[in-house]
């Protein structure tokens, strides 16, 4: 079994968290990770506090085992979702989308663990500095927003720069991924996209049918003449959104065209106005299965590769 200082650091049997994506990762998804072993995650996104402590509570009804929060900090409710995490007292907070360091006196005082994604060398220090208990390195290939660096270049940087545990995110979605980020220094996982395609992810049908179906080219990066580019899938709206961005279009507008785009593809599966957040790894994504499967299968097709690792060197 593959284990590291993240499972003891945490208390979870295997070192993989699922990712904290918006509109997506309720308590339901969360609590059927964490029941497999590894560290389900509830997202905030951009929902109001109230929403998201309901979410932190049918996690708890659900396992016993530990969960996590992630706080997007780019949400109009991110200071009232930073008190909810701290009067939930959450196990583990993660952070995406911005600098949380001015939650982080608040969130360890109660008793919480913090790993904030960071996308780039200097924040992995800044976090360091500020108490972090880990950072996780997540490069462009993921859903969402997105940095400027791949996985294979962010993620050995960031070891370098920090003594903290760093988990690799962004294509990552088989024992393959897990393996080649344990190489470049990770000692944990995030996945998001496939657990798009876990039987407990409550998405809209025609959102999982458009995963199953991506192949390698299926995504798209826009949204970087506003400053917040997002990895989704190459739809109508994506490639409209694309096209009015290299047009002379007025930057509020586009900010309205945005507006809402992801609740429609994950609520009401929208194929026309949607936007569907997902990884360049969705071409890897090719069956609706339990979360409990999706996490024994990635973490025990990776130890045969691990240990295959040494035959390389003569
Ligand atoms: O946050 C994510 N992925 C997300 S957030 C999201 S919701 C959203 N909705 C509309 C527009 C934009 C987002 C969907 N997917 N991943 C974690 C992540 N964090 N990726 C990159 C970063 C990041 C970027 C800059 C973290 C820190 C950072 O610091 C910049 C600074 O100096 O504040």
């Amino acid at each position: 079994m593959i284990q590291s200082p993240l499972c003891d650091l945490l208390g979870i049997r295997y070192p993989l968290f699922q990712g904290g994506m918006a509109w997506i990762a309720d308590g339901r998804l969360a609590a059927a990770v964490s029941e497999a072993g590894a560290l389900g995650i509830v997202a905030a996104g951009n929902a109001p506090a109230d929403y998201v402590r309901d979410q932190i509570r049918i996690a708890r009804s659900l396992t016993n085992k530990p969960f996590g929060l992630n706080i997007m900090l780019m949400s109009p409710f991110a200071d009232d979702v930073a008190r909810v995490a701290a009067e939930e007292k959450v196990a583990v907070i993660t952070t995406g989308a911005g600098n949380p360091s001015k939650y982080m006196d608040s969130w360890l005082s109660a008793g919480s663990k913090v790993i904030p994604v960071v996308a780039s060398v200097g924040m992995a220090k800044l976090m360091t500095r500020v108490g972090a208990s880990a950072v996780i390195a997540e490069g462009g290939e993921s859903g969402g927003h997105v940095g400027e660096l791949t996985t294979m270049v962010l993620v050995p940087l960031v070891c370098d720069a920090t003594d903290l545990p760093v988990i690799a995110a962004g294509g990552i979605a088989d024992g393959r991924g897990v393996a080649a980020a344990f190489m470049l220094g990770a000692c944990g996982v995030q996945i998001g996209t496939r657990f798009l395609s876990a039987e407990e992810c409550s998405i809209h049908p025609v959102y999982k049918e458009k995963i199953l179906k991506a192949n390698d080219l299926a995504t798209m990066v826009t949204g970087k003449r506003l400053g917040h580019p997002v990895r989704s899938l190459r739809t109508k709206f994506a490639r409209n959104y694309a096209k009015c961005e290299y047009s002379s279009m007025p930057d509020e507008e586009l900010e309205k065209l945005g507006t809402g785009a992801l609740r429609l593809a994950v609520q009401e599966g929208d194929a026309e106005n949607g936007c569907f957040l997902s990884g360049q790894i969705a071409a890897m994504v090719s069956k609706i299965e339990p979360a409990a499967d999706i996490v024994r299968d990635v973490m025990e097709s990776a130890e045969p590769i691990l240990k295959g690792a040494s035959s390389w060197v003569r």
